[in-house]
């Protein structure tokens, strides 16, 4: 074995080691709560391209808005719409970037998803 193949079978057992187990859906969850800090976490970090998803367990109809969405529609990121009671609010992937969010309905509540690029390791 090539010391690069070396580095390379674990990169690849890294990424499996990394990966959720098999009860865990592979995307990131956020729960919203009804108090603070209203997005469970309230700041998330994820790589290109990693499914998010909202669960909303609360009695309250919330968005997920991304903030650009208040000021330029074209600088509008996501927007769930309604997430209803029991709802969910799922997105395939963001580009890597820094998004504020707040729900419309309620914006004291606010989070954060921080989109790193995968494409470029962060620890070697
Ligand atoms: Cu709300």
């Amino acid at each position: 074995m090539t010391s690069r193949m070396i580095i390379l079978t674990g990169l690849i057992l890294g990424l499996f080691s990394a990966w959720p187990t098999a009860a865990t859906p592979p995307y990131t969850a956020i729960i919203i709560e009804s108090g603070s800090p209203y997005f469970v976490p309230k700041s998330v970090t994820v790589s290109t391209g990693s499914p998010i998803k909202w669960e909303n367990p609360t009695a309250a109809e919330h968005t997920v808005t991304h903030t650009g969405c208040l000021e330029d529609g074209d600088q509008c990121a996501f927007d769930s719409g309604l997430v209803l009671p029991n709802g969910t609010f799922a997105l395939p992937g963001l580009a890597p970037g820094r998004y504020p969010y707040i729900c419309r309905i309620h914006p004291i509540m606010r989070g954060v998803i921080t989109v790193t690029d995968s494409s470029v390791p962060s620890q070697l």
